[in-house]
């Protein structure tokens, strides 16, 4: 390669490997989605069950199962209504916080969103 690319590349490989430590510590146990997650509900279970979003993100769930779910927040900041199979539910997250939720017909079924 030319000396001037070779140099470039030399230059920038420090800052690289100087990012890798942070990457890594930022990294939670859980998903840490893009602004627009899809979360899938399958065998009565949210996909996955804990997101990460910034603020403004749009998080949408369809529902992977031959049975009706809902996704509605404890709070009830939001409540879809019955998804039958394949059927969509978006919300948008504007101030940061925990949001836990819940399919109303199976209470059982629970998942977060925590928005940063
Ligand atoms: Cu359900």
């Amino acid at each position: 390669m030319p000396a001037f690319l070779f140099i470039a590349a030399l230059a920038a490989a420090p800052a690289a490997h100087a990012a890798m430590p942070a990457m890594h510590a930022a990294m939670p146990a859980t998903r840490v989605a893009t602004a627009a997650p899809l979360i899938t509900i399958g065998n009565f279970t949210f996909g996955p069950m804990q997101v990460v979003v910034p603020v403004g993100a749009t998080v949408t769930w369809v529902n992977g199962d031959d049975v009706p779910h809902t996704v509605r927040a404890v709070d009830n900041a939001f409540h879809s209504r019955a998804m039958d199979t394949d059927e969509r539910f978006s919300f948008t997250f504007t101030k940061p916080g925990v949001y836990s939720y819940f399919c109303s017909l199976h209470p059982q079924m629970t998942g977060k969103v925590i928005v940063r």
